[in-house]
């Protein structure tokens, strides 16, 4: 192995729009930290690196959805996150965020380089614009009906209820999610990647790749030779939160999010080593690790080496691990619906017990294909694999040796074959469990290190000390040494996936420090005469009622989507009626003059409006949602051709149209204010 590397391992940014959640863990920044965490322990020059991805549209989405700014979100969720991942053990060497300023800084640097070599092309296309906010929108902000399935809340990007990607000029009927406005269709510049001409230097980029899963390639594979293969694509955008474009004639616009996040890991790089981050980004030296979900595959093997390839300055990623997803429950996981188990949530119900969650989810991880977690594989695993095996082989080598020898390490008698072959053993494990984690098969190296345990506890089983101890003490001692020097070699090569327990684990074999890896070959690890510590209980048992209370607060979150759902599901459309009846009706824009309660009447309030044609009373049951006094001066939408009618003994002339959402809350149908009384609706 070539030791001079310096190997650069990411992990993907994180949108900093909600907390993490198993399947985030599970994807990539679980793997992530077992590879580094080895790594380091074969003395490696590695630098681990992540951050919060604060761009891009979804957090806007999240920040107009709350009322706050984008900042305030990304604030929020930049700390939660760093906050989970630290109690995690998740052991980056540097979180950054990309609202940082020497991110701002070395995004623009990048831009600019490719700017001024020409590598970007200014392409002018028709956006959709929304006069009302006087913005262009983002595809995320434009819904519409969807051409394939009439599902009226398509976005412009995608019809969630039917799945069809889209682009904006096919929805039917546009509006702006913004202002519920009319989108225009407007001309503007962006600059585009040129993709299709970079498609071949992809190739041999791809083709030179080793050792890639073949779900990573094929994906690429499918990208590249797809349909007229790639298509240039915008690297700009004309939205207001991002990096900003550095050049003339590029106000208003930011980076795409896709362009300025990948830069994101060089800018944490800069961060942590400003003077050498180059040595892991730059020469021949450099072994760039990106650690990813799928669906973050094409952005990280294609789009990003293209720009690094543009560059011309940077070594180009050497591995792409893409894991596959994680569901829950049989369910996908989804931060929307709340289908989710949050790593924040789990450290507050399982204090102390990390090490459970990182151990199941290295155990099933989705590799290769998507795969399930559920509460009861979870309490199954720790119960019989942590507890009854781990746990229960060094409780047992801890207690005997206390109590026949005061906690201390005997000096070995002739070591038996089968002792000599249990020895033998552990260092063939280290080099199998060394080799799956340089191959990135994390389940497979974890199974191999549960079988040390396993081993142990058979070979326990077989020496029998405690009958052995009666007659023959040396034995005894021999038999406890040797499986002490198993716990030894569990508590090395369970470092990488259960940092918390490994650590426990060696201050109870009086193990000062974290041995280097090679270690695990050596006869003794733990000498003679060594006394060790207290025993104590690495795990404990995950009681039935802990589970079932995770799955009856995941079962909370269906009956409220349901509900949310029945309450949300609006009144079902009405029959047709045809143009002409709908034209009979005049419709008119009105304004509140003077409005009263009526008497003895909670519901009732009494306008007089004026219509542009006269003013005019009208009698409206609005009184528990609106006061009198904030509804003088609206202007309000009157249907004015409806006969007259005494309500409470008031004469009414017409009706003040109103909007009822699914749970009752009421608003005015008012137009642009300003707009003229007696203007015609139509
Ligand atoms: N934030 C997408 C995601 O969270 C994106 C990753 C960026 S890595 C440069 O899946
Ligand atoms: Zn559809």
């Amino acid at each position: 192995m070539n030791t001079n590397k310096k190997i650069m391992v990411t992990a993907a940014l994180p949108y900093a729009n909600g907390p993490i959640h198993i399947g985030h863990l599970a994807g990539c920044y679980l793997p992530s930290d077992i590879y580094v965490r080895y790594m380091r322990m074969r003395g490696r020059d590695v630098k681990f690196v992540c951050g919060s991805d604060e761009h891009g549209v979804p957090i806007t989405i999240k920040a107009k959805k709350e009322g706050i700014t984008p900042q305030e979100v990304v604030d929020r969720y930049h700390a939660m996150m760093s906050d989970a991942f630290e109690e995690f053990g998740i052991s980056f060497d540097h979180y950054s965020r990309t609202s940082s300023d020497q991110h701002h800084k070395n995004a623009k640097e990048f831009f600019m380089n490719l700017f001024e070599k020409g590598a970007l092309e200014a392409k002018e296309t028709q956006q959709y614009f929304d006069p009302e906010a006087g913005q262009f929108l983002a595809d995320r902000y434009i819904t519409g009906t969807c051409p394939k399935c009439s599902y009226d809340e398509a976005y412009g990007d995608q019809c969630e209820k039917c799945g069809t990607s889209l682009s904006p000029t096919e929805l039917i009927t546009p509006k702006s999610a913004l202002s519920g406005a009319k989108p225009e269709l407007r001309s503007t510049t962006n600059w585009f990647l040129p993709l299709d001409k970079l498609s071949d230097d992809l190739r041999t980029f791809l083709k030179t790749r080793e050792n890639w899963k073949p779900n990573v390639i094929g994906q690429c594979m499918s990208w590249l030779n797809a349909g007229d293969g790639l298509q240039p694509r915008a690297m700009t955008r004309d939205l207001n939160w991002g990096v900003p474009v550095p050049i003339e004639g590029a106000e208003g616009k930011v980076m795409y999010v896709w362009f300025d996040a990948p830069i994101g890991y060089i800018s944490a790089t800069q961060e942590l080593l400003p003077n050498d981050w180059e040595k892991y980004w730059k020469g021949d030296d450099a072994e760039i690790v990106h650690f990813i979900g799928k669906d973050n595959i094409v952005f990280h093997c294609i789009i990003f080496p293209a720009m690094l390839q543009e560059h011309g300055d940077y070594a180009l990623p050497k591995q792409v691990p893409a894991n596959e997803f994680l569901n829950l429950e049989g369910r996908k996981l989804s931060t929307s619906k709340n289908w989710a188990v949050w790593l924040h949530e789990y450290l507050q119900d399982f204090p102390g017990q990390k090490d459970v969650l990182r151990y199941v989810l290295t155990a099933t991880m989705p590799e290769t294909k998507d795969n399930d977690f559920t509460w009861a594989d979870f309490q199954q695993r720790n119960n019989s694999e942590l507890v009854a095996g781990f746990g229960n082989f060094v409780n047992r080598v801890m207690v005997l040796t206390h109590k026949y020898y005061d906690g201390v390490v005997q000096e070995p008698g002739t070591l038996t074959d089968e002792d000599r072959e249990v020895l033998l053993n552990m260092a063939q494990y280290g080099r199998r469990i060394a080799k799956n984690l340089e191959d990135f098969k994390f389940r497979e190296a974890i199974s191999e290190a549960m079988s040390i345990a396993r081993l142990g506890n058979k070979y326990l089983q077989e020496q029998e000390p405690w009958k052995v101890y009666k007659q023959d003490p040396v034995r005894a001692g021999t038999v406890l040494y040797v499986a002490t020097q198993i716990t030894a070699v569990l508590s090395i090569v369970f470092e990488p996936f259960l940092p918390g327990t490994a650590a426990k684990l060696r201050s109870m074999l009086a193990m000062d420090t974290l041995p280097e890896w090679k270690a695990i070959k050596n006869e003794t690890i733990i000498d003679a005469g060594i006394k060790l510590g207290k025993a104590e209980l690495l795990f404990a048992k995950i009681e039935d009622s802990q589970v079932e209370a995770q799955r009856t607060k995941l079962e909370a979150t269906l009956v409220q989507k349901e509900e949310e759902m029945e309450e949300n599901s609006h009144a079902a459309q009405k029959k047709d009626i045809s143009f002409d009846q709908f034209m009979e009706m005049d419709l008119r824009v009105g304004t509140i003059l003077e409005a009263e309660r009526l008497p003895k009447a909670d519901r009732l309030l009494k306008f007089l409006v004026d219509t542009g044609l006269d003013k005019r009373t009208i009698v409206s049951g609005i009184a528990e949602h609106f006061t009198p006094e904030e509804m003088v001066g609206k202007e309000v939408t009157v249907l004015m051709n409806l006969p007259p009618r005494k309500i409470r003994g008031v004469e009414s002339q017409g009706m003040l149209l109103i909007a009822e959402d699914a749970d009752g809350k009421l608003s005015l149908m008012s137009p642009k204010s300003g707009t003229p009384s007696g203007s015609v609706i139509r």
